[in-house]
């Protein structure tokens, strides 16, 4: 019986990734390397620094997290050092996160990062919270998405690229078709559900700085599932799934939808680092129960 998996020829000890902007920095990443986790993923790191949005920008509700961070980081010429120390410090694959809101931003931001040489590069086409030079993240768009999967791909040598979907479209395949063509070794799926918006009902305000923000945790589980579904169903290609896991029932579940590896991000803020222990501990008990060797076996199963 066997945890680990192969993501693109990049062994991950457990089928786990954390997922990106989570924990954000790089000595806390060192300290959720150790957590028995698969894989860690980067905050997601654009051409230049920027600031974020006005706080509060991460808050809970009873179904679920929002969050408006506005894409909160140093830049890649800052972030390149950081991560290159902090590579030399993780015994577990880092999937690095990138960044634009320019077609023309992708390739040189790719050659930056892949110089340092991460396991993976994720290409985020989704954030919610900001919006590209069209106005609208790329993932809400075929052609935008397959461009940009190009360009990086151009860059990217032997590390294998990874592009992060928005499940916020009518049609989801299309998207995962194009970044297939454009030549993606895999997909993320889902980012933040959304935009959406909380009222504080006392002060008649906003719950969020930035007014609307991103839709996370429990509450989107069941659309992540779908996504993923539907991508595994259509496209030939890897998938983290992730959104709104909890449990290893959960990530069971993500796995029977046909996701090669599970990524957890907003659990942290309910449970912390022990999430990915838990979940290792209970997919080797259902393992166990159901007599299964390998999670091959049950993966893309409906
Ligand atoms: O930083 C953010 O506001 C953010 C990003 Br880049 C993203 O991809 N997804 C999200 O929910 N928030």
């Amino acid at each position: 019986m066997k945890l680990s998996v192969n993501l693109c020829g990049v062994k991950l000890e457990s089928p786990t990734v954390l997922a990106s902007g989570i924990v954000t920095t790089y000595p806390a990443l060192i300290a959720a390397s150790k957590s028995g986790v698969g894989a860690i993923t980067t905050k997601s790191i654009s051409p230049q620094p920027r600031e974020g949005n006005p706080a509060p920008v991460v808050i809970r509700f009873d179904h679920g997290v929002m969050n408006s961070v506005g894409l909160r980081n140093s830049g890649i010429e800052k972030s390149k050092a950081e991560i290159l120390e902090f590579l030399k410090k993780v015994d577990v694959p880092v999937i690095a996160s990138i960044v634009s809101f320019h077609m023309k931003d992708f390739g040189p931001l790719t050659a930056e990062m892949v110089s340092i040489k991460p396991k993976i590069l994720e290409v985020n086409l989704s954030c919610p919270n900001v919006d590209n030079e069209f106005g609208k993240p790329f993932a809400t768009d075929a052609v935008s998405s397959e461009k940009a999967i190009k360009l990086v791909k151009k860059h990217s040598g032997k590390v294998p690229v990874f592009a992060k979907l928005s499940p916020n479209v009518a049609n989801i395949v299309e998207i995962a078709k194009a970044v297939e063509a454009g030549g993606a070794d895999g997909i993320t799926a889902i980012n933040s559900v959304g935009p959406g918006f909380l009222i504080d009902i006392k002060t008649r305000k906003a719950r969020l700085g930035a007014k609307y923000g991103g839709v996370t945790g429990p509450a989107i589980f069941p659309v992540a599932l779908r996504c993923v579904n539907e991508i595994y169903k259509n496209v030939k290609l890897p998938i983290i799934g992730m959104g709104g896991v909890m449990t290893a029932e959960d990530a069971i579940a993500m796995i029977m939808a046909g996701a090669t590896v599970v990524g957890v991000g907003s659990a942290l803020y309910y449970k912390g680092l022990k999430v990915f222990k838990e979940i290792n501990e209970g997919l080797i008990d259902f393992m166990k129960k159901e007599k299964i060797k390998s999670l091959k076996e049950i993966r893309g199963c409906i």
